[in-house]
């Protein structure tokens, strides 16, 4: 049965703490007319509805509903934040063999049930190998399977730059792409406020940007999920709109440039990968990938974190 192309479906399935947040952004933003919640847990599902319901008087029209994953079936997005939490002790290599266990079991589904033109986006944990094991499980185009990936820590890097500047985080251009995580890149050589290299902007305004400032900040912007977890359990917030601005520029046909984690090939010293990199996105998932100008050793890091990412999959036997 193909879908009500009238209407806007966005699945969200595993509605922990991020997939919940990301549902009630999705709805204040009025960006579905119907979200289904898909959640092992049933009763959590059914909660999460009821609560979200409650608030449709406030919000533009939405049905929100849950089910299993058959109820992808009308979706134009499946947002995946389904996952295992870390136990205590427990490795990041460990903890990818028990979600890659549950993507194995849940995304065939899925895929069985949506259409050919649906989008997946891929927002668990370690999200860049995960969007690789997605694709393949999937068997859609790689452009339909996107992983949130730097998204989230390109938003981190503005909003840091933009308290040293003091300007809106929406005027600081700049991106970080790779791996969302460890080895993540920022792309400090092409960052600039009203087309000024940030550096130069500083200066203008009697501050120094050397070395040594750039490393402290990219260090909080790495470290920041570390940080935020110490203090409150999950990060959720930030993440939630990330997704949301994902799922927008897909459903609306936008074609914002983000810094979605693709499947990159022969590039940056690896044959096959995910990793985020801007990207075109559009109905179709991502249109197209920009290839950002790169410093030297900007060059070096990206294909240090491609490097990374191919040996997380080697490891994985995949
Ligand atoms: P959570 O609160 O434990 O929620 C996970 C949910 O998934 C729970 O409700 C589970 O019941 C559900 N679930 C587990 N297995 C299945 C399954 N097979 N089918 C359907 N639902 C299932 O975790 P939280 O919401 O805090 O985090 C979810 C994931 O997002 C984790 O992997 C995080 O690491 C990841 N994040 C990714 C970020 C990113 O930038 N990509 C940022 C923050 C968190």
């Amino acid at each position: 049965m193909s879908r009500n192309h009238d209407r806007t479906t966005v699945a969200v399935v595993g509605v922990g703490a991020v997939g919940s947040t990301t549902a009630f952004s999705l709805m204040t933003r009025g960006v579905a007319s119907e979200l289904v919640l898909v959640d092992v847990d049933e009763a959590r599902a059914t909660g999460e509805m009821m609560d979200l319901s409650h608030g449709a008087y406030f919000t533009p029209p939405v049905d929100v509903t849950t089910g299993g994953y058959e109820e992808c079936a009308d979706a134009d997005v499946v947002v995946v934040t389904a996952g295992a939490a870390q136990k205590g002790g427990e490795t990041r290599l460990e903890l990818l063999e028990r979600n890659v266990d549950i993507f194995e079991e849940m995304i065939p589904q899925i895929a069985e049930a949506v259409d050919d033109d649906a989008v997946l986006l891929v927002v668990t944990n370690p999200v860049d190998v995960l969007s690789y094991v997605t694709w393949e499980l999937a068997d859609l185009p790689h452009e339909q399977v996107v992983g949130s990936g730097t998204v989230l820590d390109t938003s981190r890097f503005r909003h840091v730059l933009s308290d040293l500047c003091d300007v809106d985080p929406q005027n600081v251009h700049g991106y970080v792409v790779g791996e969302h995580g460890d080895s993540e890149v920022p792309l400090w050589s092409s960052t600039n406020v009203a087309g000024i290299p940030i550096g130069e902007f500083l200066a203008q305004r009697g501050e120094t940007l050397d070395d040594e400032n750039r490393a402290a900040l990219t260090d909080q912007v790495r470290e920041a999920a570390y940080e935020i977890i110490e203090r409150k359990g999950v990060t959720n917030y930030a993440i939630a709109l990330a997704a949301t601005e994902i799922v927008e520029a897909v459903v609306r046909d936008e074609r914002s440039v983000l810094p979605v984690s693709t499947l990159v090939t022969d590039q940056y010293g690896v044959d096959e990968v995910y990793l985020s990199l801007p990207c075109v996105l559009g109905r179709g998932g991502v249109e197209a990938v920009v290839d950002p100008v790169l410093s030297e050793t900007e060059r070096e890091r990206l294909t240090e974190s491609a490097t990374v990412l191919a040996e997380s999959r080697r490891r994985l036997g995949r």
